[in-house]
C-alpha cells in the first residue's frame, strides 16, 4: 500500500512524514487537493477515522527561514517571499499620497496570492494552511438569522450548539482582554475608531482572533520577538498566530496517516477504472516551473482549493470532459461577502498611534439596519509611524453574484464579475462612513487605493460561492453523479457570510465531514 512505502520513505530519511510528496503512481484512500480550512478539518477527520489521507497544495510549505533568520517578510519590506509569482507587489492599499507604493519583487512562490480577473482581484493564501497563513485570525461566528438565511438547508440548531463550538475549539479561537484593549497602545487605532463610532450613534464589538493575545501582551511589553506589532500580517507571521499548520494540520499529522504534498497543483481529476479517480497533478519549484508531472489514484477526492481554486478545477474538468455531469450550478453563485475597504483622516489631535496590531480586534456592528447592513472591522495601518489613517475593511449584504466560465480559447477559467457589481457595497458603506464623517468632521482618504480613490472596491479577501451548498452539491458537499467526490471549502458558502468567513467554512466542513463519515465511509 502507498501511503506505507511513504511512511517507511519518511523514516529511512528522517523527514517528518507528512512532508513527503506523493509519487507518481501512487494509490491513496483519500485525497485532499488544498490545505485551507476546509481541507485542514478534511484531513484531521479523516486520518482520526483511520485512514490514511494525502493532501495536495500548489504552495510552499512555510517552514524554513530565509538569510534574514525570518520563514516570512513583513508589509514594511516586501520580498520574494511576499507574492505567489509576481515580479511586483501588488499591496490591497496600493496607493500613498497618490503615488504607487508598490516595489520590485523576484519572482518566487510568496506565500500572497493576488489573483486577477476581469473585474477583481481576489486575494488567498498559498502554501500548507491556506489562507489562514496570511490572514488577520478574526474569528467570527455569522448572527444566527441571516446564517439561516443563506444556508437554508442546513439544521441552525446543531451548527451553533455543536459545529461552531468545535471549530472554534480546534481553531485555538481566544478572546481579547477587554481590560489590556483599554490600555495597550497597539490598540489606540482601534479605540479611536471605535469611540467615533458610539459617538456618532453605531455599535461595536470586540472580534475573537486565532492570535494568542497572551503572546501579543507580551510583544507590548518588550518580553518576546514582535510579530503582529511589527507589521507581520498578509505575508505571514512569524510568531502568534494559530495557523493551521499549527492546529487541524498539525494534530493529522499526529495520527501518522498524513502525508501533505506541498508545491504540487492539481491540474486533472477524472473517474479512474475500475473505480475511484485520477488526480494529475504539477510538481513546481519555487520559480513556478513543473518540474514533474504526476498521477495519482484516489478512492476518494475531497475539493478545497479554495472558492476560486475549487471552482475553477471543476468548471474545467465539465468543460474539457472528464467530469461532464457536473452540474449546472458548478461555476455560481460567486459572491465578494460585500467586501469594500475605507479610510478616513483623523485630526491632528486625535492620533491613532505609530505602534499597531495588525491583528484586529473591534468591528463596528451596524448590520441589524435594513437600509444598508454593514459589518466593518477595524483595519490596522501598521506603517510603524504616526499617519492619523483610521481604516476599515467593510461587509455589506451585495447581493450581486458571478459565475465561472470556461474560455476555450485560451483554455482558463474566467470570472464574470464586474467592479461596478460591487456598488451595493460602496453604497452602504458610504452610508455608515458618511455619518461617521459627519459627526466626527473628518473627510475620507482618497489617496490610498489610486489616484482620487476613495473606495477599496476592486478586490476581495473574502472569495465565497462557485460550488453552492444543496445547489451544486448535495447537502453535504457531495458531488452528484460522482461518488467519491466532494467539496469541503469556502466555495459552498452562496457568496456572503455578513462577517469574516472562515469560521463558517471550518464548521460547514465539520458538520459535513462528521455525516460524510458515518454514511460513506466505512
Ligand atoms: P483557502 O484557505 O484559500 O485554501 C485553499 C488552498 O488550496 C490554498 O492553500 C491554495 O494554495 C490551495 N490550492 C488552490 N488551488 C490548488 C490546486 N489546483 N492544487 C493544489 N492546491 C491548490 O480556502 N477570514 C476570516 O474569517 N478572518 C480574517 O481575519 C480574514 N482575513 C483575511 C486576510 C487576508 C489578507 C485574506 C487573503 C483572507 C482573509 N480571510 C479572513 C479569508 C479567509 O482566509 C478565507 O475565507 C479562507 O482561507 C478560505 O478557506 P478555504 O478552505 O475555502
Amino acid at each position: 500500500m502507498t501511503s506505507r512505502r511513504t511512511l517507511l520513505r519518511a523514516a529511512l530519511l528522517g523527514v517528518p512524514a507528512a512532508l513527503l510528496a506523493l509519487d507518481d503512481g501512487d494509490h491513496v484512500p483519500a485525497l485532499v487537493i488544498g490545505s485551507g480550512y476546509g481541507g485542514a478539518v478534511a484531513a484531521l477527520r479523516l486520518t482520526q477515522a483511520g485512514i490514511a489521507t494525502a493532501v495536495v497544495e500548489m504552495g510552499m510549505a512555510w517552514t524554513t527561514a530565509g538569510a534574514d533568520g525570518k520563514v516570512f517578510c513583513d508589509m514594511l519590506d516586501p520580498d520574494h517571499r511576499s507574492y505567489w509569482l509576481r515580479t511586483r507587489t501588488d499591496q490591497p492599499v496600493g496607493y500613498f499620497l497618490g503615488i504607487d507604493a508598490n516595489k520590485s519583487i523576484s519572482r518566487y512562490t510568496g506565500v500572497l496570492d493576488s489573483e486577477k480577473f476581469a473585474g477583481i482581484r481576489v486575494y488567498q493564501g498559498r502554501g500548507v494552511g491556506g489562507g489562514s497563513l496570511v490572514n488577520g485570525g478574526m474569528a467570527v461566528v455569522p448572527q444566527r438569522d441571516y446564517f439561516a438565511q443563506i444556508l437554508p438547508s442546513v439544521d441552525v440548531t446543531s451548527m451553533y450548539d455543536t459545529y461552531f463550538p468545535r471549530a472554534n475549539a480546534a481553531l485555538g479561537v481566544n478572546a481579547i482582554d477587554t481590560a489590556w484593549f483599554e490600555t495597550a497602545a497597539c490598540y489606540r487605532y482601534a479605540r479611536v475608531s471605535r469611540d467615533q463610532a458610539k459617538a456618532s450613534g453605531y455599535r461595536t464589538t470586540f472580534l475573537n482572533n486565532v492570535y494568542d493575545f497572551g503572546y501579543m501582551r507580551q510583544e507590548q511589553a518588550g518580553t518576546v520577538t514582535r510579530s503582529a506589532l511589527a507589521s507581520e500580517v498578509i505575508y505571514g507571521n512569524n510568531f502568534g498566530k494559530r495557523s493551521l499548520d499549527k492546529t487541524y494540520l498539525a494534530a493529522a499529522a499526529a495520527t501518522g496517516r498524513l502525508t501533505i504534498s506541498a508545491q504540487h497543483v492539481v491540474t486533472a481529476v477524472a473517474p479512474a477504472s475500475p473505480a475511484g479517480y485520477t488526480v494529475t497533478m504539477n510538481q513546481i519549484d519555487t520559480a513556478g516551473r513543473t518540474v514533474a508531472v504526476k498521477t495519482v489514484r484516489a478512492d476518494r477526492v475531497f475539493f478545497a482549493a479554495g472558492s476560486v481554486g475549487t471552482s475553477k478545477l471543476l468548471v474545467a474538468m465539465r468543460a474539457q470532459g472528464q467530469l461532464p455531469n457536473l452540474p449546472a450550478a458548478v461555476g455560481q453563485g460567486w459572491g465578494n461577502n460585500g467586501n469594500v475597504m475605507v479610510a478616513r483622516a483623523q485630526h491632528l489631535w486625535n492620533t491613532t498611534g505609530a505602534l499597531e496590531s495588525g491583528m484586529p480586534a473591534m468591528g463596528i456592528d451596524n448590520w441589524s439596519d435594513p437600509a444598508g447592513p454593514v459589518f466593518a472591522e477595524i483595519a490596522p495601518f501598521p506603517a510603524g509611524t504616526e499617519l492619523w489613517i483610521s481604516l476599515y475593511l467593510a461587509i455589506t449584504k451585495n447581493p450581486n453574484r458571478a459565475q465561472f466560465a470556461y474560455d476555450v480559447t485560451t483554455g482558463s477559467v474566467g470570472l464574470s464579475w464586474q467592479t461596478a457589481q460591487n456598488q451595493p457595497a460602496v453604497t452602504a458603506a458610504k452610508r455608515l462612513f458618511d455619518t461617521i464623517n459627519r459627526a466626527q468632521a473628518t473627510v475620507y482618504r482618497s489617496d490610498l487605493f489610486g489616484v482620487n480613490k476613495v473606495w477599496g472596491d476592486d478586490f476581495t479577501y473574502h472569495p465565497l460561492g462557485g460550488c453552492v451548498l444543496d445547489q451544486a452539491t448535495d447537502n453535504y458537499g457531495r458531488l452528484p453523479g460522482y461518488p467519491g467526490l466532494y467539496v469541503v471549502d469556502g466555495s459552498l458558502i452562496p457568496g456572503s457570510t455578513g462577517v469574516n468567513p472562515f469560521v463558517t467554512i471550518t464548521a460547514l466542513a465539520e458538520r459535513n465531514l462528521e455525516k460524510i463519515l458515518t454514511t460513506d465511509v466505512s
